[in-house]
């Protein structure tokens, strides 16, 4: 990767993976993209534009003024959100990625797209959710994903745009809150505990979901875009987690640095049917095999950083 272009990179993931990339490559050489602007630390660290990924023309313009070798396309609506607006949410995650996909096509660049482990349903084995299963999923973000998979797939062969991708579990970050996610949960707990000592889980005790430290999730995209195309069996849609736990598990580590933590429980049904419909722990053999997928962070090491990083962020 040398010119890298990435679309939606003021959110959850762009707003990291944008100063990870430019401590990499080079400021230059990262061309952060939104369909808004901020003044935050994408857009004063080097280069960024605004950009409608609807637009395919304006799609196409701005990778091919930057001269893009890469494009990293991280725009789209997660699953709740998804929930709420179905065909919002189809129009802008297919024919924002039909756009990306065909900017890449025509500019012979690589392309990046997350898929998320949203592409499996409740017809899928719950525990070590293999690589390769049946992929049946109930929501509309989970449909978008599957499709995307197989867009990707379709570019792959018929134009062999090189085309690569990951199933992110859930991810935990310190830096930008996630919006519209069913594993929102696993990052606001920190905010709230550290701001107020209590939260209130929209999901039930026992409700088992793949999460990942966002530096891990960082560090897998770049592994994967550097991998020696050779070895990709799967390409785009490697299954990729670091752990699983439920609320209980998350506030009980939580206790261990906030003794006086507590949490108590309030059912958001649609986002608890939309965690049920997801595996418990899916199985992560394939990425480890092809492209050496590996992790730093689990659940004790995770809290540990977040906690320091968030309460000098949020504490006087
Ligand atoms: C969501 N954070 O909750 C995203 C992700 C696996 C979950 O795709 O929708």
């Amino acid at each position: 990767m040398k010119r890298i272009m990435i679309t939606g990179a003021l959110g959850q993931i762009g707003s990291e993976l944008t100063l990870f990339l430019r401590k990499l490559y080079g400021s230059d050489q990262v061309l952060a993209t939104d369909i808004r602007r901020n003044d935050s630390e994408v857009v004063q660290t080097g280069p960024f534009e605004l950009l409608d990924v609807m637009n395919r023309k304006g799609f196409y313009d701005r990778a091919n003024q930057f001269q893009a070798d890469t494009i990293i396309h991280l725009a789209a609506l997660l699953s709740v959100a998804a929930e709420g607006n179905p065909l919002a949410a189809w129009h802008l995650n297919m024919e924002g990625l039909v756009n990306a996909l065909e900017t890449a096509r025509e500019l012979q660049a690589k392309l990046f797209t997350p898929s998320s482990i949203a592409v499996f349903g409740p017809t899928a084995p719950k525990a070590m959710t293999p690589q390769e299963t049946g992929l049946r999923p109930v929501t509309m973000y989970g449909v978008n994903k599957v499709a995307g998979e197989l867009l990707n797939d379709y570019y792959f062969h018929k134009y062999n745009v090189d085309t690569r991708g990951l199933r992110f579990p859930g991810l935990i970050s310190h830096t930008a809150l996630p919006g519209g996610g069913t594993t929102d949960y696993a990052v606001e707990i920190f905010y709230e505990a550290i701001k107020n000592g209590r939260y209130t889980s929209y999901l039930e005790p026992g409700t088992y979901m793949d999460m990942m430290y966002m530096p891990d999730a960082l560090q897998a995209i770049v592994d994967v875009m550097e991998a020696d195309p050779l070895r990709l069996k799967h390409r785009n849609a490697y299954n990729v987690t670091s752990m699983s736990f439920s609320p209980e598990e998350l506030a009980a580590e939580i206790k261990k640095y906030l003794p006086a933590f507590t949490m108590d429980y309030q059912i958001e049904p649609v986002r608890q049917a939309i965690a049920d419909s997801w595996p418990n722990h899916i199985d992560a053999a394939a990425a480890k095999k092809e492209w050496g997928f590996s992790v730093q962070y689990n659940l004790t090491t995770m809290t540990k950083d977040m906690i320091e990083k968030l309460s000098y962020k949020l504490l006087p």
